[in-house]
């Protein structure tokens, strides 16, 4: 077992590295505070290759494999979390099931443009009724006159208020359940396709999430993703992939709240002797480094899994990195709290931020509880006779 990085995941891991302590951390704070849309940071990412990580160069993708991917969101996320989760929806949701279930002409239309981060994508399967059930959507489409006529309201859909293309669900065939579920892509601008309310959030406040409605919206025939009632395979296979970029942000959330919990450690002193000194402090750093690090080589596992493309192994792995990595999140910026005490309470550190920013890590792409039925479904099956 080789647990080295190959030289260019050690560059991606260098690059983002630096990206992220000069120009993410300084400004993470005033986009938590205005709640704006960091399209400075998004910009340069683009000219970076981050917004097309794993896809490959005839589509103006960087080429780079899903280590690479999972190592530049958690480095993002170690800057600033909102960052890196928008990052992490527009390649992981957006253009995954593009690139993999489109036709060769939407590819050459949507995904070159979005690998350049010239567009921005999202991801809409959620609804107001329908979240860990994703069979439950009662968004419709129904095929008229060779256009397929949307109408419904999804909800919580980072990127949604910024996004130039949305890939979403719609029920082509009520009655039959998941089978009758499929998928579409939106153009921004297509009448009878708004953005609905905006979500004032706990945590990652500069990512744009909002409601997406579709009243009578027409869109092209051949804007139909994968077949008819593919619908809820194209979802799964999505969001398989797309939990190692979520574990990866609550790592890089993690890894930030130590960085920041151990360098106060050292300098605060309390008795006349740095709280590092303490035993009680000593046990957090102990317990918060050692699940990071457990975190990190599930994320990492999970990723290689993607790489080799077997889909049972990254199915389950990612879902058990997903919810280790934010649950450790949870834990570690909590502890980050513990060691800065009132101080870390405050909104002039900004352990309290990444203690926001993780919550959500638990919820998105699929609740802890979920992960938990996906991993148990999977461990269950090897035990079948
Ligand atoms: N990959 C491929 N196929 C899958 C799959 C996966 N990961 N999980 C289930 N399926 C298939 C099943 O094999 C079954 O196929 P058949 O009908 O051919 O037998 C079908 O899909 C339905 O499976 P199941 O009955 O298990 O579906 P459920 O509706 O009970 O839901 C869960 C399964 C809960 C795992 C699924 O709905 C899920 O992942 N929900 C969470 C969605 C989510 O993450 N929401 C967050 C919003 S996105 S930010």
């Amino acid at each position: 077992m080789d647990f080295k990085l190959t030289e260019e995941q050690q560059m991606v891991k260098e690059t983002c590295r630096q990206f992220a302590l000069n120009e993410l951390k300084p400004r993470a704070e005033h986009y938590d505070k205005t709640h704006e849309f960091p399209w400075e940071h998004v910009k340069k990412l683009s000219d970076m290759g981050m917004m097309g990580v794993v896809y490959p160069d005839e589509y103006n993708g960087a080429g780079m494999d899903y280590v690479s991917y999972a190592i530049a969101v958690e480095e993002l996320s170690r800057g600033c979390a909102s960052t890196g989760v928008i990052v992490s929806a527009h390649n992981s949701l957006c253009l995954s099931p593009i690139y993999y279930f489109g036709t060769e002409d939407q590819k050459k239309k949507y995904l070159s443009r979005l690998t350049t981060g010239e567009w921005i994508g999202c991801f809409g399967i959620t609804e107001p009724s329908a979240g860990s059930d994703a069979a439950g959507t009662t968004t419709t489409a129904e095929l008229k006159n060779g256009k397929w006529i949307l109408n419904g309201t999804k909800n919580f859909i980072t990127n949604g208020g910024v996004a130039n293309v949305a890939v979403i669900t719609a029920m082509t065939e009520k009655g039959i359940g998941h089978r009758g579920l499929s998928f579409f892509i939106v153009e921004k601008g297509t009448p009878g396709f708004s953005v609905g309310k905006t979500e004032d959030k706990l945590g990652i406040c500069a990512s744009s999430t909002t409601e997406l409605v579709f009243d009578n919206c027409a869109i092209p025939e051949s804007n139909l993703l994968g077949k008819p009632g593919e619908g809820f395979k194209i979802a799964m296979h999505t969001l398989d992939g797309g939990r190692v970029g979520i574990a990866a942000q609550a790592l890089g959330i993690a890894q930030a709240a130590l960085d920041e919990a151990a360098s106060y450690a050292n300098e605060r002193f309390q008795f006349k002797k740095p709280i590092a000194s303490f035993q009680a402090i000593q046990w957090m750093i102990a317990d918060m480094a050692t699940e990071i690090e457990a975190s990190r080589l599930l994320v990492y596992q999970a990723a290689n899994y993607l790489n080799t493309g077997d889909r049972q192994k990254y199915s389950r792995y990612s879902a058990m990195a997903k919810l280790f990595a934010s649950e450790t999140s949870h834990r570690v910026t909590h502890k980050a709290i513990q060691i800065f005490g009132g101080y870390g309470y405050t909104r002039d550190y900004p352990v309290e931020r990444f203690y926001r920013d993780s919550r959500i890590t638990e919820i998105y792409e699929g609740t802890s509880e979920i992960q938990r039925l996906v991993i148990s479904s999977n461990v269950l099956n090897d035990y079948k006779k």
